[in-house]
């Protein structure tokens, strides 16, 4: 059914602001460098992309009799900070397995920024020594089973709330979201850049284009190090959100590009093109990114628009999906 059919709970303010970025698009002298505002799409908690896809989810959830959210992600998750709000917002309980994703020696990478956030909110925020890894984890399936030992009523939510059967429809509603504001701007985005790790906001944005009449490039740039898992994800979440939205065509190979190179070496690092990166645009435009996503899709833009990959006539739209609280367990980077 049509993506305009599924049920959504408003959880957003509405559309997300698009602006054009003058100072950074004047620096590297190609093509018109705008960003789509996730980063301030929500009251709740800071908001961001998860805030978007959970719309979706949170009927079904409510529908399902659930009293409990119950998900997963690193020590520095936004994910989970977003999913902890949306359930204090319902009176809902939250479970977060938080993970020891990343191997950063920040004494304080477990209490501030994300997590100090979480437990504001009430979440039941459970430290787990496991690394990273997008998939499904037997943590995560504990806790479930935890909270139905407990009497509970749990909805689980896979990291990222990606591969979820509804996780895609956030961002395939974005792409119509989009072509609405092109038509109040009188613009036309050819190029779409978007951070990709668990796969579904990307996998969204282009089971939602495909259905469009004007073709366009939606680069995904890649941040998990782990290229090959999280382009499979994307792959399989893109088809199945394209069938749920009834594209009536299976997606093409050349319309899936997830672009490796500015990752560095390991999810949540920071290498010196995403810290380049970082203060370029903080400087340039007073817009934020962070050490673990923004800041290397933004990497990944920068090298392009100068690179002339993406060609001088181009309009590129810049997805910021937001992420900025975990720069304070980041603070050594920046004195
Ligand atoms: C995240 C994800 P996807 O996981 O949908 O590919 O989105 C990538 C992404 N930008 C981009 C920001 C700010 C993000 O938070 N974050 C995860 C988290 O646990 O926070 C799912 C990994």
């Amino acid at each position: 059914m049509p993506i305009s059919d599924f049920e959504r709970y408003k959880l957003t303010y509405g559309p997300s602001p698009i602006e054009h970025l003058p100072r950074l698009t004047k620096h590297l002298g190609g093509a018109q460098i705008w960003a789509k505002r996730e980063d301030v799409n929500s009251g709740l908690a800071f908001g961001g992309n998860k805030t978007r896809k959970l719309e979706y989810l949170i009927p079904d959830a409510l529908a399902q009799g659930a009293d409990t959210l119950v998900s997963i992600g690193g020590y520095q998750s936004n994910h989970t900070r977003q999913v902890a709000a949306v359930a204090a917002k319902l009176g809902m309980k939250a479970v977060l397995v938080q993970e020891n994703w990343v191997d950063w020696p920040d004494a304080l990478n477990d209490r501030v920024g994300n997590i100090q956030l979480s437990r504001i909110m009430g979440a039941d925020v459970r430290l787990d020594s496991a690394g990273f890894d997008i998939g499904i984890r037997d943590s995560w399936k504990k806790a479930i089973a935890d909270v139905e030992a407990a009497g509970g009523k749990p909805y689980p939510i896979p990291a990222g709330a990606s591969e979820h059967k509804l996780g895609g429809l956030g961002f395939a509603n974005w792409a119509y979201e989009v072509q609405e504001q092109e038509r109040e701007l009188g613009v036309f985005f050819d190029t779409i850049i978007v951070c990709t790790v668990t796969g579904s906001t990307h996998a969204g944005m282009i089971a939602g284009f495909a259905g469009q009449d004007k073709p366009r490039r939606v680069i995904g740039i890649d941040a998990s190090a782990t290229i090959e898992k999280t382009r499979d994800q994307v792959a399989r979440i893109a088809r199945n959100t394209a069938e749920l939205i009834g594209l009536g065509r299976d997606l093409r190979d050349d319309e899936i590009t997830v672009l490796e190179g500015w990752a560095g070496d390991y999810y949540g690092i920071p290498v010196a093109s995403t810290l380049d990166a970082i203060h370029l645009v903080g400087s340039l435009e007073g817009m934020i990114t962070d050490t673990v996503y923004e800041g290397k899709s933004m990497a990944g833009l920068i090298d392009l628009v100068r690179e002339r990959e993406i060609p001088a006539t181009s309009n590129v739209l810049f997805a910021h999906l937001g992420g900025q609280l975990s720069l304070s367990a980041y603070s050594a980077l920046f004195r």
